[in-house]
């Protein structure tokens, strides 16, 4: 039997609990074949991120035609892409390809504080890749970045979720610990608006939780479902990850799945 494929386009994360590591072992969870285009490798642990170090451009390319030379891949998500050149190379690749369903995770800081995203390079991100994009899932922060706007209710989440769109791609807004809403992601598809309730955790957030959720949305689109269909059990699963994190190390919990 053939299984689905799908691909993330991410950093690596030393310690398993984002990036590539959290991506690939999402994409099995769903039943989904992962194949992995490696941007950045970061030396992490569980209490911070110490450093990164960039692939070349060339390189990035040339893994991700590697894999659309062979495979037919179903699904993509991409993470981290740290600077405007790596997201320059993949937008060129991918315009080139039939891709059927690009999930971005526009990654910008770690949970403590790293730059994963250069700011000259949101440029790119918005102008090139998110015009190929089919969804976008930026955090609060991350859309209001992306949106020029500052976020402090439903309204203006929905004000932002219409800014974004226009880059491209439809938006989901997750509204995780923000405060005003906490849990409720917000779903735009340039026609109308689903707000997806979820349960308050109260536990200290694990990191690698976008990671996750958005290789989950790319797992479950890979398998032949809708966005809303996708979207739901992947934040059922993400949900789950996050009530069952373990303290593996001496820092943040660690996702459990
Ligand atoms: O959670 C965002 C993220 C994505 N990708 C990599 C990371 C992190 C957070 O630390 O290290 C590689």
């Amino acid at each position: 039997m053939k299984s689905p494929i799908a691909l993330t386009i991410a950093g690596s994360d030393s310690s398993g609990g984002a990036g590539i590591q959290a991506d690939l072992k999402t994409f099995q969870v769903f039943g989904v074949h992962g194949v992995s285009v490696i941007t950045s490798v970061t030396a992490q642990n569980s209490i911070r991120l110490i450093d990164s170090f960039d692939l070349p451009p060339e390189l990035i390319s040339k893994q991700v035609r590697a894999l659309f030379d062979d495979f037919r891949i179903n699904a993509i998500k991409t993470g981290m892409l740290s600077n405007s050149k790596i997201i320059a190379a993949i937008s060129n690749v991918l315009a080139q390809k039939k891709v059927p369903h690009l999930v971005v995770d526009p990654v910008m800081i770690s949970k403590s504080g790293f730059k994963l995203l250069q700011s000259n390079a949101l440029k790119a991100l918005k102008e090139k890749l998110l015009p190929i994009a089919h969804l976008v899932t930026p955090n609060v922060d991350e859309a209001e970045i992306l949106s020029g706007m500052k976020i402090n209710s439903i309204e203006t989440m929905k004000e932002a979720a219409k800014k974004i769109h226009q880059f491209g791609p439809r938006v989901l807004i997750k509204g995780g610990h923000a405060a005003f809403q906490k849990a409720c992601d917000l779903f735009w598809d340039g026609n109308s608006f689903h707000l997806f309730r979820g349960h308050p955790i109260r536990k200290k957030t694990p990191h690698g939780t976008g990671c996750v959720f958005s290789a989950a949305i790319a797992a479950e689109l890979a398998l032949g479902k809708t966005l809303p269909e996708s979207i739901a059990e992947a934040k059922k699963f993400i949900e789950r990850a996050i009530r069952d994190s373990v303290p593996l190390g001496k820092g943040n919990p660690l996702l459990f799945f």
